[in-house]
């Protein structure tokens, strides 16, 4: 009742039925007698596709006929997850569904699981993406999103004798969601030269000629918004041989192997996705993935605002691009190149143009995750686009000297070309050079990229160039699909759903945190979150948590700045601690399970071992009679986003405790919070602006100071280090073999005691098990911790992913929604 549209709803269960059960019969060509899960899945999905494509094609006619402006959001990341429960919740359906399975003999929560993840991303900025597009269309803006249809995405995880095994994760074998465009496609060139003739009117042109060509093939994704008409379209190409270069004269000749050879090489740009989070390697494929996916975007971009028949200076009016970090930079000078090269532009006025079309979003500061690209590389593979890029640089740096003639040393450190050996294409400055706004995700973030890798561009271009955009997650997904019990216990006060449409009505949930009957509920479903992630635990590892025990959690991709390291020798040191405690002071205690989750690198040696050292020291303690249930580790496998939405409701606390200044946002600490976990953590990225949010009281802050890391480091290399205490004997019990092979965790500790403990994990390591002390004394009264969730919940409104987006529209986008009309 609650939905104000809904695409063409199926009016009964028996409606849906029949859908499905015609879609099984005819699409899929099975007999109803040997239905399973599968099946009834496909079904399921293909039944609600078709109310999807309905508003989809509705929304885009619209659209087109509106000729408004459009924002295109490109990323080479989209982690949506599963689409089915979404696309249900989102046209308000799940119970029709829930009730036509039932009758069919199914549970909705299995067939729902039987749905592969859409996992085309390694952590924060995919998910991040993919939350962005359900905002923008549950807020009716006319949004694209455009990346790459990888054959694999991120590998799944398996654990082998505590050790990470990387899996191909191959999820396109049956995928209603997408739908194949072969008429749209985009022949997109690579290596060649540059020619240089004048043309009919006696102007000197740039013509880039020869090289090969590959195919770009569209597949649509519809995004449906939530309680709205609106479906915007995710736009993901694939590569293929381009039919002139298959070449079928080898082919007839007997060199089928070889013609075969081709046209693997071009399937193979779209291959695969990079597992690497924040760490650039420089790989050529890479580069092609990129130049491949940003010029069919460009192109499909400028044939549509080309059929609009407007003049090209109002290119800006019509379209703006978001850069999702700088992976998609070489859109700016692919878009000068169309508009001089192709349309005959002058190049100034095509400056404007593209300076204006462009933003780009900064989402890290870790110098090893700025992405560089070799000038010989460039000049093989885009040999008129690296003429372009020395073309703005020359401009820019013109710019510069006249604005400061007096400093010299300046130009070569804003220089786009980096002077080294090989010479480097700094993406990031291009980044900035080419767009009209630059922002950060979180404001310390935004803050620190304004005095350490921009400080020369704030003093070059101003402060305003410059924003902040403190990053959001879709309370769809993160409360109300991954939590449906608690979304109905609040909905039942506020009255509404519409909270998860405007979040900041979240605040009236502050109203009801002395209602007994209400207190109860929100225990209870906490506790009932909690036995459903320690049944996903007895399943996949075996190992009985109890679900009164206190849940701490820390899941996202293993880095050595986010610091599970410091997480797992706080376990040993409390393991250590509770040994040490008498058989009656160990009753006093509160249990405690420790959960971990996330993926390493494949080359991430560091990060493996950790995974390694979790999983060793679970062996040692959860077989530990002394502790028995009052420690246990358990290492999560394959943690991806359907693990999440089991996962994220369950906390008592999560662990976002990176050293200070170096996680740019995280986004993962707002989605515990909006579903009741209290978090511990560092001064750091949008944990700052939670404190604020929800009250100091509410949080469990620790750990030095972003302004202090740089001294602190600067101090280590110069002899200036105490190992602490509690860690060295806790480097003693690993030394001595108790977790197995010490060898195996040499290269841990001497980072921290030989190698200059770059990430503070000694100077953090004190406050930080003295804070989990405290955390154990809160839980201890329980009325007091439960008073503290559902007070942080209350005021959580502001990190919904539609404030966020409604923040980019406004200050950098200039766009406006497009409602959508009545259907006919
Ligand atoms: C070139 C290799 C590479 C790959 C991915 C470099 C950098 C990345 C991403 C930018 C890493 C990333 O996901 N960053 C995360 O972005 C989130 C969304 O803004 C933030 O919440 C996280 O703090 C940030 O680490």
């Amino acid at each position: 009742a609650w939905i104000k549209h809904t695409p063409k709803p199926f009016s009964t269960p028996e409606e849906f039925e029949k859908d499905a059960i015609r879609h099984i019969e005819t699409t899929l060509a099975r007999s109803m007698y040997n239905c399973d899960e599968l099946a009834a899945y496909s079904g399921t999905a293909l039944a609600f596709r078709d109310r999807l494509i309905m508003s989809w094609n509705q929304t885009q006619q619209q659209h087109t006929f509106a000729d408004q402006k459009r924002v295109y959001y490109l990323s080479l990341e989209f982690l949506m997850g599963r689409a089915l429960d979404n696309a249900m919740l989102n046209v308000g359906q799940k119970d029709v569904a829930a009730k036509g399975l039932a009758d069919l003999g199914f549970r909705i929560e299995d067939i729902i699981n039987q749905e592969h993840d859409a996992a085309l991303g390694n952590g924060g900025l995919g998910r991040l993406a993919a939350c962005f597009l359900d905002s923008l269309a549950s807020l009716d803006f006319p949004a694209w999103g455009y990346g790459l249809r990888y054959r694999y995405g991120i590998f799944k995880q398996e654990i082998i004798d505590g050790y990470q095994v990387e899996v191909p994760d191959y999820w396109l074998d049956f995928n209603p969601w997408e739908f194949p465009r072969h008429d749209v496609a985009v022949d997109i060139q690579f290596y060649g030269h540059v020619n240089r003739y004048q043309n009919d009117e006696g102007k000197t042109v740039s013509q880039w000629e020869g090289g090969e060509i590959v195919r770009a093939v569209a597949y649509d994704v519809p995004v449906p918004g939530y309680g709205t008409e609106t479906t915007n379209n995710l736009r993901l190409w694939s590569s293929k041989a381009a039919s002139g270069e298959f070449d079928f004269q080898k082919f007839n000749s007997g060199e089928y192997e070889s013609s075969v050879a081709d046209q693997q090489r071009a399937e193979t740009i779209s291959a695969v996705l990079y597992p690497n989070d924040n760490l650039d390697r420089g790989k050529e494929l890479r580069l092609k993935q990129q130049y491949f996916w940003c010029a069919a975007s460009l192109h499909d971009i400028v044939r549509r605002f080309k059929k609009g028949g407007h003049a090209w200076k109002d290119f800006p009016n019509q379209v703006a691009i978001q850069l999702n970090d700088t992976h998609p930079t070489l859109a700016i000078p692919e878009l000068q190149r169309i508009l001089v090269d192709v349309e005959g532009l002058e190049w100034d006025e095509a400056w404007i143009i593209v300076h204006k079309t462009f933003s780009y979003t900064n989402h890290t500061v870790l110098p090893e995750a700025l992405e560089k690209w070799s000038v010989p590389l460039m000049q093989l593979l885009l040999p008129r686009h690296l003429q372009i890029i020395y073309d703005i640089n020359l401009q820019f740096l013109q710019f510069v000297e006249r604005t400061f003639p007096k400093e010299r040393e300046v130009l070569s450190r804003v220089s786009i070309i980096e002077e080294s050996q090989p010479k480097m294409v700094r993406m990031a400055y291009l980044a900035v050079i080419g767009s009209h706004k630059v922002n950060g995700v979180a404001e310390l973030h935004s803050d620190l990229i304004k005095t350490t890798i921009f400080q020369d561009f704030v003093k070059i271009y101003g402060p305003d160039k410059f924003t902040n955009v403190t990053n959001g997650i879709t309370p769809r997904r993160w409360l109300h699909q991954a939590n449906p019990r608690l979304s109905a216990l609040i909905a039942s006060k506020l009255g509404s759903y519409d909270f998860l449409k405007d979040l900041t009505q979240l605040n009236k949930v502050e109203n009801f945190v002395q209602d007994q009957e209400f207190r109860k509920e929100w225990r209870e479903i906490k506790l009932a979150n909690k036995a459903r992630l320690a049944k996903h635990i007895k399943d996949t590892t075996g190992l009985e948590v109890d679900p009164k025990a206190l849940f701490d959690i820390q899941v996202k991709r293993i880095h050595e700045y986010k610091r599970q390291q410091l997480n797992i020798f706080g376990v040993i040191h409390r393991w250590l601690a509770l040994k040490a405690l008498s058989p009656e002071e160990r009753k006093a205690t509160v249990p405690r399970v420790f959960i971990f989750g996330g993926k390493a690198a494949p080359g991430y040696w560091m990060a493996k071992t950790v995974i390694h050292l979790i999983n060793q020291v679970g062996k040692v303690i959860n077989a530990d009679s002394d502790v028995g249930d009052l420690l246990k580790v358990v290492f999560v496998e394959d943690y991806n986003v359907s693990k999440a939405e089991i996962i994220v409701p369950a906390s008592d606390i999560s662990e976002h405790i990176s050293t200070a200044g170096t996680e740019a946002s995280g986004t993962s600490n707002m989605k515990f919070v909006l579903n009741g976990g209290l978090i511990i953590g560092t001064c750091d990225g949008a944990n700052i602006e939670i404190t604020r949010e929800i009250g100091e009281n509410n949080i469990f802050l620790f750990g030095n100071l972003a302004e202090d890391v740089e001294e602190l480091r600067h101090g280590h290399l110069y002899g200036n280090y105490q190992l602490d205490e509690g860690l060295a004997k806790v480097f003693d019990e690993i030394r001595n073999g108790r977790f197995g092979d010490a060898q195996a965790f040499t290269a841990l500790i001497n980072a921290i005691v030989d190698h200059g403990d770059y990430y503070l994990v000694s100077d953090d390591f004190n406050s930080y098990c003295k804070t989990q002390e405290l955390i154990d004394e809160a839980y201890k009264d329980q009325e007091e911790w439960l008073t503290k969730s559902i007070t942080s919940v209350a005021r959580m409104g502001f990190f919904s992913s539609d404030r966020c987006i409604e923040e980019y529209a406004e200050t950098i986008w200039n766009l406006e929604p497009q409602k959508p009309k009545e259907s006919a």
